[in-house]
């Protein structure tokens, strides 16, 4: 027998315009969701968890992967009370372990969750996707959010063009645009301008180093309780891979998987191998990546993206794009056959198109580009082991 991919979808709770129902005839048969409804840091009662549990399972699914129970700003920063907010962390992972769900997905990103600059990129076919505009970012950077140094983010073109479209943008067109970089999770709690400048502050101090002790002390901790109930981690990489906003990455190369990895080599220590994300940087070579990284792959996000000279890049459609997605999907079947499991992967955004066009729907979360997504990484997988 050839152990296949197991195919799961994001689900946003049941505020999601895109319903269980509507799931059930993508062909997915695991859920990947959060109890949106807790606020970060808080801890994720047993009860509260099997109560959505119990809610997919009646719908026809499995609960297959938590995404994400987030890390509180505190931790990151190791700042105030950090340990509680560790232990309280703790709690939710021995509770995930309680109802069943094997993995559990969670970022390490500074301050905000991925960060894009349009939510409406329109495609040669009309569609729409998100993009990544580095000028636009500049735009928000020196003259809405008003960052202290942050020219020194960005290049003399980048900034020259970045003055030039500040000109020519609108008020409205402003506030959009900041309301897009700030986007965060749908369901959570929006960021102000002021929120995020004073979230960045407390960064000053912090660069790669500390960032990196801070991320090995709690992966020391939570690793420990999750091997112990049997729960795999899967540390989901920055999005985009490179530094923005002055802030300090550390979850974008092979270089900071080997470091975390190694330095808390413990069975449920592991990656969400996201290739929307790492695939932003040229210097990323995905599939060696997958081999590399190996067992300690729990979970995969399949996604493509455009990338341009300027670094700017559109998602692109799961199967077009700079990834090359035969041979990243070739290489997670080889791992599958060799470690004998099947590790669960979701089709990773979409764009908007057809009917999801007149619907609102949440970013990057729309039903019918998602669904030509899945099918088409189900199909490619089928061809790749021929059953
Ligand atoms: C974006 C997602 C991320 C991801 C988190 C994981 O669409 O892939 O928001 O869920 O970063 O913690």
């Amino acid at each position: 027998m050839n152990y296949k991919m197991e195919q799961t979808w994001r689900w946003f709770g049941p505020s999601d315009p895109v319903t269980l129902g509507d799931i059930r005839q993508t062909g997915a048969t695991g859920i990947v969701t959060a109890l949106h409804h807790i606020p970060h840091g808080e801890v994720w009662a047993k009860e509260e968890i099997y109560k959505r549990k119990e809610e997919l399972e009646n719908a026809g699914f499995r609960w297959s992967v938590v995404e994400s129970i987030t890390v509180h700003e505190n931790i990151k920063t190791r700042s105030g009370n950090y340990k509680d907010y560790i232990e309280k962390y703790k709690t939710s992972i021995r509770n995930v372990a309680a109802c069943n769900i094997p993995v559990i997905t969670y970022n390490f990103m500074p301050v905000n969750d991925w960060t894009r600059t349009s939510l409406n990129h329109r495609m040669t076919d009309g569609s729409l996707a998100l993009y990544f505009n580095w000028v636009d970012l500049a735009v928000f950077d020196l003259f809405i959010l008003k960052r202290k140094n942050a020219d020194l983010s960005y290049s003399k073109d980048v900034l020259q063009k970045a003055e030039e479209r500040f000109k020519k943008y609108s008020q409205e067109q402003l506030e959009d645009l900041a309301g897009v970089v700030m986007f965060g999770i749908p369901g959570e709690q929006k960021m102000t301008t002021a929120d995020m400048a004073k979230k960045l502050e407390l960064y000053t101090d912090i660069h790669v180093d500390s960032l990196r002790d801070n991320l090995v002390e709690f992966q020391r901790e939570i690793s420990a309780v999750a091997e112990e109930c049997g729960v795999l981690l899967a540390i989901h990489p920055d999005d985009p891979p490179f530094p923005i906003l002055g802030l300090p990455r550390i979850v974008s190369s092979m270089d900071d998987f080997d470091y975390f990895l190694n330095k808390v080599n413990n069975k449920a220590n592991g990656v969400c191998f996201c290739t929307g994300s790492l695939g932003a940087s040229a210097e990323n070579k995905l599939t060696d990546m997958v081999k590399r990284i190996g067992e300690k792959i729990h979970f995969v996000h399949l996604r493509n993206v455009t990338k341009d000279e300027e670094g700017n890049f559109y998602e692109a459609d799961h199967l077009g794009g700079d990834n090359d997605m035969y041979s990243i999907v070739k290489e997670i079947s080889g791992l599958q056959q060799k470690f004998k499991k099947s590790i669960p992967f979701r089709p990773d955004h979409g764009h908007q198109m057809m009917d999801d066009l007149n619907k609102v729907s949440n970013p990057g979360y729309s039903a019918i580009g998602r669904m030509r997504g899945l099918a088409e990484i189900r199909g490619l997988e089928i061809g790749i082991l021929g059953s």
